[in-house]
């Protein structure tokens, strides 16, 4: 019995010493130690022993017991460490590695000028107003100024919904929400998209963007207009730039104008961009028609205002030298993350 103990402990530490997971560690533990296992064998066995080998034997299979349990124990940690290292090698991150660049996106460079713009008339004390794309007529031209015979309420120029509603062909009918709404002093800009139907080329799109602004309170003068723009240019056009006035006619201003700026690539002299003349058209402007007023209820002989109105197409077109409109609505990545 005594060798058979001792052959059983030699089997048994060798097959902990091959088991190389918990699951075939476990496994050598029931097929030795467990309740129908070797060594439980050969204890049953022990009732056939003299009193003296009993205890002798007992002690020697006690001894052998423990050694495979501590064996079994030890390998199963050693087991144990080496899984977790090896997961850890697996799961490793090398946090010295280049990360992936990411682009950034950007502002549409539509979006990039109406904010600069914006920037400049918040900085001047006004607030932006929205209002619809889809207006009444009436707002859109008939609190203008705009008589039923005017040539831009021709169907073949305007976007009609019905004979009362259609797209907004300016942004003006948000400001006459605005007059419709309070009394003055009033003094918002409004940037935003109008539509008219236009053929498609490369200055015309029968969707584009405006920013208008008006400015309506007692004593506004001519002067306040052109001290207005005149300031504008110079903060968005550079501290040397100079403006002009031209005589312009619109239904809904008395006087009007169309307003240049000397070119901001040659200082005047002429060249490319400003095609030779020095200067470049930019804005329109003039007093608010008294009629425009009356129309909103506020009173003409108490109060007189300025607009003006920019097409925000041709500023991103003169200021980048793009040289089609289209390139602005075709949203090519190679065209737009150039600005
Ligand atoms: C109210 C009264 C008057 C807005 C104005 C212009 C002159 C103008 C053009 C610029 C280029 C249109 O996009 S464009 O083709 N706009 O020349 N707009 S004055 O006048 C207003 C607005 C609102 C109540």
């Amino acid at each position: 019995m005594k060798k058979q103990l001792e052959e059983i402990l030699v089997a048994a530490k060798a097959a902990v010493a091959a088991a190389e997971d918990e699951g075939t560690l476990k496994a050598t533990q029931v097929a030795y130690l467990g309740k129908k296992g070797a060594l439980t064998a050969i204890l049953r066995g022990m009732g056939g022993l003299s009193a003296e080998e009993r205890p002798i034997i007992g002690a020697l299979a006690n001894e052998v017991r423990g050694e495979i349990e501590a064996a079994i124990e030890e390998k199963l940690s050693a087991v144990k460490a080496a899984e977790l290292e090896k997961r850890l090698q697996n799961e490793k991150v090398d946090v010295t590695l280049p990360a992936k660049a990411k682009k950034p996106g950007r502002l549409h460079p539509l979006s990039q000028v109406e904010k600069e713009l914006s920037d400049i008339f918040v900085g001047m004390g006004f607030s932006i107003a929205e209002g619809p794309e889809v207006e009444l007529a009436y707002n859109n031209f008939d609190a203008l100024n705009a008589p039923a015979d005017h040539p831009s309420r021709d169907f073949q120029d305007t976007f009609y919904i019905t004979p009362e509603v259609l797209l907004r062909t300016q942004t003006s009918p948000v400001q006459i929400r605005a007059m419709q709404g309070k009394q003055p002093p009033i003094r918002i800009i409004s940037p935003g998209r109008v539509y008219r139907c236009d053929e498609v080329d490369g200055t015309h799109s029968p969707m584009f963007h405006q920013l208008e602004g008006l400015l309506v309170d007692k004593d506004v003068s001519l002067g306040d207009l052109k001290g207005t723009l005149e300031q504008f240019a110079k903060l968005y056009f550079g501290e040397n730039t100079r403006t002009r006035f031209r005589p312009h006619n619109f239904p809904f201003t008395e006087p009007s104008a169309e307003v240049d700026v000397s070119c901001f690539v040659c200082g005047g002299k002429g060249c490319r961009l400003c095609k030779g003349e020095g200067w470049i058209e930019i804005l329109g402007a003039g007093m608010v028609h008294p009629h425009v007023l009356e129309n909103c209820g506020i009173d003409p002989n108490v109060y007189s205002g300025f607009a003006f109105g920019v097409g925000l197409e041709r500023v991103v077109m003169i200021k980048y030298g793009i040289e089609d409109m289209r390139y602005l609505y075709e949203n090519d990545l190679r065209f737009l993350s150039q600005f």
